[in-house]
């Protein structure tokens, strides 16, 4: 396989002006006719080369003239003339046997495409590079009721339409769809008054499932009118649900389409979680209108470009729509468990990647979430306000190109003035800095003194160090804020900030809001951490106080036999049974470090992990926890009831999720009474699903089981928790029969990736489970990553990363681990994403 580095960028040499496409739909043999205006650049060379997958050449014409194009298994080449051409060819497709979920596909009967990152080139052949951005307009001819391209629609009739999309784009962008679909519809008034016409199109039988996602589009496009200035563009905006999809959604111009899973929601068939994910995900599709469509990308080593602030976008947007706190928590925890094991360990790149072979397995968390990080820590440091004005600068200097991490940064230096070639290292350098903090003082002055230390790596074999903001503040011994929160901006490797003037020593408060993707070590003179467990001012940094004391206790619980830290547990039963702090934030208190965070600890520690002595320490640890909170956790429960209609709002769910923290831990003692009774009385899926969980975790949930099934299994998103959840709460040594056993059931369709993912994505999750001393999970999952890559590599290397921490555990488990990658790395003809992601992570 070819590896691709940023440092050979070349523009190409030719400007398209305009792309005109007709699609003949047939399920095997579409045929898609393209009319291209090319016009010579400057220094153009004499042939052109397009990009082209899986394509079947009918004709080609230049000028109306017959061409004999070289092909290739990458595309063709054609020598052109030297002026202005229209090029025009051509090709049949074969959208049925396209299970790889890329280019122009079918989901149940319906066509629909997937052209990021490089789809559109199994369409036609095309300059694939989102650089080459261009004019489309498109003609569908089908025999379907609902006919859908980019833009607006120019006419329509039975079997016929065609669409116009005034906004030049990169063919990543490009999008058709053409089923039996219904819309649900509505329309929304921009601030200038321009009247946008939505509709969510999906399958008969789910209308009853669109009203939220319209309500949290309409949302998304007013706050960003009213946050970013950004208006929407097009006369109309559609959604689409489609069935089988790779990923969440695509931003297509004027046609995002959507998994079902990240769109379609109902409150007897979708959890508070779900609501609330797709809310973000129907912000970020939108959002991408401007922070990816209008300005995109020059070419794919700069997806953070687009994904980064995107990401930070709806992150911004969930924080205003519901609890900011809470938000940058779970932010935290899923950072945490996605971002920082790949920064640290074999898949780790940076940011901003300077190679690869599959663009497809860099849709990964350090782009997207540590990209987020990247923007956070700027705003940061420039205030909102500078940060508002860099952003007006971006879209007006900006607006119809395609851009790089250059042209970002260089908008934040023009309105600020600051030099930011120290900053951009976070583009640049990967793995996750530690920061060490140690403080001292001598009458009346306070000393915090910070280290950072970045480890070498493959692709940053000499790290520097980078620009980290602590926003630090400063308690007093009686828990009064005496130096409210301030950034310290550290540049150096080691660097010391002073505070004059102070009473009495202080205690700090560092890294408040986690405001930079750190490993924070603290090396200060005394322990404070349940002082800020029970006083910080700062709600992250007081929830992170509890999580310090929980994996300090769970790590001395697994290396010493200790037994469980009173200081921690004295703690958390004061912020649980503290009224006035909010449900959801409580809820977070009481959850547990992730067992492989506890991994990385035990590691660092020198230690070799044992999976299942891990899982039994947390075990334990929860059943201490309902013990210490006994007193209250009854009440708890009780006094969070929602007694309202559902609602999926922030105030209904936070009190959902204590209740069902409070039923999770009462369950341990009581039993499954009041589990049961849930299940039965739920009008709900939050509650139904909850309870089920807890009766599955206590070994009691067989016959709900049975019944949850004979109730959803019509439903394809309520059967993929069926799926799932039986998995997640096996125990360890049942987890890859359990799996296995589930295969094996008629409705698991394995080629459908929510579906796969249902079962294989939740045995990965299952930290013992997945690493069960038998090595059955191992094999199990390489037997299903041999299956489905020749059907869909995209999936299959996205499951890869299940086995990156493998170097984390003992021989034995390293030994199995090392068989099972070898034995898929020895498939052939094994697809280029998965051979990519394996040999990184076998090393
Ligand atoms: N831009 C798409 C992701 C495309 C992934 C291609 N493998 C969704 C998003 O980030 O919004
Ligand atoms: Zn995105």
């Amino acid at each position: 396989p070819t590896t691709i580095y940023l440092k050979d960028y070349q523009p190409f040499g030719f400007d398209v002006e305009n792309v005109e496409l007709t699609f003949d739909l047939h399920p095997t043999k579409t045929r898609v006719k393209s009319r291209i205006s090319f016009v010579p650049k400057p220094g153009a060379p004499a042939q052109i080369f397009l990009d082209g997958e899986n394509l079947t050449l009918i004709s080609a014409r230049i000028d109306g003239t017959s061409v004999q194009p070289v092909i290739s298994a990458e595309g063709l080449t054609c020598a052109v003339p030297d002026a202005p051409f229209l090029w025009e060819a051509e090709v049949e497709i074969d959208p049925e046997n396209n299970t790889a979920l890329e280019g122009l596909y079918m989901s149940n009967g319906m066509y629909c495409t997937q052209c990021e990152a490089q789809g559109f080139r199994k369409i036609t052949y095309y300059p694939d590079r989102p650089d080459v951005m261009s004019v489309f307009s498109v003609e569908i001819n089908g025999p379907h009721p609902v006919l859908l391209s980019n833009g607006n629609v120019i006419s329509t009739s039975r079997a016929h339409a065609k669409w116009h999309d005034p906004w030049p784009k990169p063919a990543y962008l490009f999008a058709l769809v053409a089923g039996d679909l219904v819309a649900h519809s509505d329309s929304f008034v921009t601030a200038s008054g321009r009247n946008v016409d939505l509709n969510l199109y999906v399958r008969p039988g789910d209308e009853g499932k669109c009203a939220f996602g319209m309500r949290a589009l309409k949302a998304s496009m007013k706050w960003d009118e009213e946050v970013y200035g950004r208006e929407y563009d097009l006369d109309l905006f559609n959604i689409v649900a489609v069935d089988d999809f790779n990923m969440g959604a695509m931003e297509n111009k004027g046609l995002n389409v959507f998994n079902s899973s990240a769109v379609l929601a109902s409150p007897e068939t979708s959890t508070d979680e779900n609501f609330l994910r797709i809310e973000a995900i129907i912000a970020h599709e939108y959002f991408h209108n401007w922070t990816g469509n209008r300005i995109t990308c020059r070419d794919w080593f700069q997806l953070c470009l687009k994904e980064g602030l995107t990401v930070y976008r709806d992150s911004q947007f969930t924080s205003d729509m519901r609890s900011a706190p809470v938000k940058r928590i779970t932010d935290v925890i899923d950072l945490r468990a996605r971002q920082f094991p790949e920064d640290q360990g074999p898949l780790a790149h940076p940011v901003r990647p300077e190679s690869f072979q599959e663009i497809n397995n860099f849709y990964t968390a350090t782009v997207y979430e540590k990209g987020a990080e990247v923007i956070g820590m700027l705003r940061c440091l420039v205030g909102a306000e500078a940060y508002g004005k860099a952003l007006d600068l971006y879209f007006e200097r900006h607006d119809g190109q395609a851009c790089t991490i250059e042209d970002w940064l260089k908008v934040f230096e023009d309105t600020t003035g600051r030099d930011l070639s120290q900053f951009k290292r976070w583009y640049s350098q990967a793995g996750t800095p530690r920061l060490t903090v140690r403080d001292a003082w001598y009458n009346g002055t306070y000393i915090l003194s910070f280290t950072q230390n970045l480890a070498a790596s493959e692709t940053t074999p000499d790290p520097q160090p980078q620009v980290i903001p602590i926003v630090t503040g400063l308690l007093s011994p009686s828990g009064e804020e005496v130096v409210p929160s301030q950034v310290l901006e550290m540049t150096q490797a080691t660097q010391s900030f002073t505070f004059e003037g102070l009473k009495e020593r202080p205690v700090p408060s560092v890294l408040r809001g986690f405001s930079a993707p750190v490993v924070l070590e603290s090396e200060l003179a005394a322990d404070h951490t349940a002082f800020l467990l029970a006083h910080d001012t700062d709600p992250f940094n007081r929830w992170e106080a509890g999580r310090s004391l929980a994996r300090a206790s769970l790590l001395k619980m697994i290396t010493e036999g200790a037994a469980p830290d009173p200081a921690y547990l004295d703690g958390i039963h004061a912020v649980m049974g503290d009224a006035t702090l909010d449900p959801a934030y409580r809820a977070l208190m009481l959850n547990l470090p992730g067992q492989s965070d506890l991994v990385k600890s035990l590691c660092d520690m020198g230690e070799t992990p044992d999976p299942q002595a891990i899982w039994e320490v947390c075990r334990a640890m929860s059943h201490v926890q309902a013990e210490r909170l006994q007193d209250i956790l009854p009440a708890l429960f009780d006094a969070h009831q929602v007694t309202e209609p559902y609602e999926p709002n922030a105030d209904q769910s936070g009190r959902r999720s204590l209740a069902n923290a409070a039923l999770r831990l009462v369950s341990l003692i009581d039993g499954p009474d009041r589990a049961r009774a849930q299940f039965t009385s739920a009008d709900n899926m939050t509650q139904q699903l909850s309870a089920l969980g807890v009766l599955l975790r206590i070994n009691e949930g067989a016959d709900e089981l049975a019944a949850f099934e004979q109730q959803w299994k019509h439903d394809r998103l309520v059967m993929d928790k069926w799926f799932g959840m039986q998995v997640i709460h096996a125990d360890p040594d049942k987890t890859a029969a359990t799996a296995a056993r589930l295969t094996e059931h008629p409705d698991f369709n394995w080629k459908n990736p929510n579906r796969f993912r249902a079962v294989m994505g939740s045995l990965a999750a299952h930290h013992a489970g997945f690493h069960y001393a038998d090595g059955q999970s191992y094999d199990l999952m390489a037997d299903w990553l041999i299956r489905l890559d020749p059907v869909n590599p995209q999936t299959t290397a996205r499951m890869c990363a299940a086995f990156q921490t493998w170097r984390r555990y003992d021989d034995r488990r390293q030994q199995k681990i090392a068989a099972a990658l070898d034995r898929i790395l020895a498939t052939p003809g094994l697809s280029r994403d998965t051979t990519e992601m394996l040999t990184r992570i076998r090393g």
